[in-house]
C-alpha cells in the first residue's frame, strides 16, 4: 500500500483507511478528523508500517529504525526479485511523499553550466524508456562473517536483489542538460529524513564515476517489474545503478550533481562503503587516506534451492539452483562441492537477459551413502577470478565478503 493512498484531496486521512489504520496501530484512530494535514499519528509515523507489512513474514528485520530487512536465501529463487521479497536498506526514515504530481528531479553541479529541472511527466515524455533486470547487493552483505565484526547491520547472504527496473537512461537527461569536459562524479540526493528528524542533514548522498553513470544501464527509474516502485525501495523516483554497492541507487531521489571532483556526499568518506588500498591484518586501525571507495562487486553467487537443512530419502538425487552476479562482470562457471571445497563439479549456467543481471545455474546432485552434507557453491567470473571458500580480506566496514554459500543437507 502506497501512504500516498492514505489521504484525501484536502490532506487529511481518507475516511475509508481508518479501519485499516486502526488494526495496524491495534487500537481505534480517535480524532482522526482533527490530525493536522498529512499527519499521521506517531506510533504509525515512526515505524512506517505499511510498507513493510507488504514483505513476507519470512524476512529477516535487523533493525525497525532505520528499516533494515534481509532476505533469507530461500526466499531469493525467483529469477525477478518480486517486491515482497526484496531485502530493505535504509540510512534514514523513509519520506512520506504527499503529492507526487509535485517531484521533480534537478540536474546540477559545478560541471553543468545551465542546471534543470524536470517534471516525472518531462522524464517520462522526453527520453526513451528502457527496462533491465540489475543485481543491487548491499556492500554489506555478508557482514556477518567478519571478525572482529564489521559496525553495522549485521547482514547474512540476503541483502541482494534483482528486479526488472523501467526509466529513463541517466546519460540520455545528463546529455540533454549539457555538461563539462570536466566532470569526474556524479552525487545524488534523496528526500529520505535523518534519524534525527533534522531536515537539514542528509542522510545519504552517494554517486559514481562519470563512466559508469554514463553506461546504458544506469537508470532514473520510475517502475519496478512493471509497476510503481514501492515506497520503501524508493518511489517515486530513483537512481538504479546495477553491479556496484546497492549505496549508489538513490532512493526517493530529487537532484543529481555533476561534480568536479568525487562526490563528497554524506556516506562518501571515512569507512563508509570504503576498504583499505593495501592489505591490512584483521582488527587494524586504517587511516582515512588509506581507504578507496568500493566500485564493482566482486563474483559471488546463492543457492536458493532448496532450502538448508533439506532432507533427502535414498536414492534421491537433489536439484540444486541459484543464481550467480559478477559486478560489472560476467559469470562464465559455476560449480557445486559436497566435499567442503576436495572436488568441484560444474553446473548449468545461463546467459543474463542483460549486462549487470544475475544469471540462474542448476545442477542435480547424487550423494553416495547416508549422512550430513554440505553443498557449496562457488561462481567463475569472465576473468578468471573465483569466491573465495572461506571470509576474505578483512576490512575495517565488513565490506564486499564474498565467500561461497553453503547449505546442510541430510541423506536419511
Ligand atoms: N535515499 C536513499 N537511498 C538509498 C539508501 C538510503 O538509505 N537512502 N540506502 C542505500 C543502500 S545502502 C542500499 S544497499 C540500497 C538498498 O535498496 P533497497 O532498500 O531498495 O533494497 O539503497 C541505497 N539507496
Ligand atoms: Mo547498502
Amino acid at each position: 500500500m502506497q501512504q500516498l493512498d492514505l489521504w484525501d484531496r484536502r490532506g487529511f486521512l481518507k475516511k475509508s483507511m481508518l479501519a485499516t489504520l486502526a488494526t495496524a496501530l491495534g487500537t481505534e484512530l480517535a480524532f482522526a478528523e482533527s490530525l493536522p494535514k498529512f499527519h499521521l499519528p506517531l506510533a504509525l509515523a515512526a515505524s512506517d508500517p505499511f510498507d513493510l507489512k507488504s514483505k513476507v513474514p519470512e524476512m529477516r528485520v535487523l533493525s525497525d529504525r532505520p528499516w533494515n530487512v534481509e532476505t533469507p536465501a530461500h526466499l531469493l529463487d525467483d529469477a525477478v526479485t518480486p517486491a515482497d521479497r526484496m531485502f530493505v536498506r535504509n540510512n534514514g526514515l523513509t519520506p512520506q511523499i504527499a503529492n507526487v504530481d509535485a517531484w521533480t528531479l534537478t540536474i546540477d553541479g559545478e560541471s553543468v553550466p545551465n542546471p534543470k529541472t524536470f517534471s516525472l511527466e518531462d522524464l517520462k515524455k522526453r527520453f526513451a524508456h528502457h527496462t533491465y533486470r540489475l543485481t543491487i547487493e548491499c556492500g554489506g552483505n555478508g557482514r556477518y562473517e567478519y571478525n572482529p565484526p564489521g559496525h553495522g547491520n549485521q547482514w547474512q547472504v540476503g541483502a541482494v536483489s534483482c528486479a526488472a527496473w523501467t526509466g529513463v537512461r541517466l546519460k540520455d537527461v545528463l546529455r540533454e542538460v549539457g555538461f563539462g569536459q570536466d566532470a569526474v562524479y556524479i552525487g545524488y540526493y534523496g528526500r529520505d529524513v535523518h534519524l534525527s528528524g533534522d531536515p537539514n542533514k542528509e542522510v545519504i548522498s552517494r554517486g559514481v564515476p562519470m563512466h559508469k553513470a554514463l553506461e546504458d544501464e544506469t537508470l532514473l527509474a520510475w517502475q519496478m517489474n512493471g509497476q510503481d516502485i514501492p515506497l520503501v525501495h524508493g518511489y517515486p523516483l530513483r537512481l538504479v545503478i546495477g553491479g556496484w554497492p546497492g549505496s549508489v541507487s538513490g532512493k526517493w531521489l530529487y537532484r543529481i550533481a555533476v561534480r568536479n571532483q568525487v562526490h563528497d556526499g554524506q556516506k562518501m568518506t571515512g569507512t563508509s562503503y570504503r576498504v583499505p588500498a593495501h592489505p591490512v591484518a584483521p582488527g587494524t586501525d586504517v587511516p582515512d587516506e588509506d581507504l578507496k571507495i568500493i566500485e564493482s562487486m566482486p563474483v559471488k553467487s546463492l543457492i536458493t534451492y532448496p532450502k538448508t537443512g533439506a532432507m533427502l530419502s535414498e536414492n534421491q538425487t537433489l536439484a540444486v539452483r541459484g543464481h550467480a552476479w559478477a559486478g560489472d562482470h560476467r559469470v562464465q562457471a559455476m560449480h557445486t562441492s559436497i566435499d567442503y571445497g576436495a572436488t568441484w563439479q560444474p553446473c548449468t549456467l545461463q546467459s543474463p537477459p542483460n549486462r549487470l543481471a544475475w544469471q540462474q545455474w542448476n545442477t542435480t546432485i547424487r550423494f553416495p551413502q547416508p549422512g550430513y552434507y554440505e553443498v557449496w557453491a562457488r561462481a567463475t567470473d569472465d576473468q578468471g577470478v573465483m569466491q573465495p571458500m572461506v571470509v576474505p580480506a578483512w576490512n575495517p566496514g565488513g565490506y564486499v565478503n564474498n565467500a561461497c554459500h553453503r547449505i546442510a543437507v541430510k541423506k536419511v
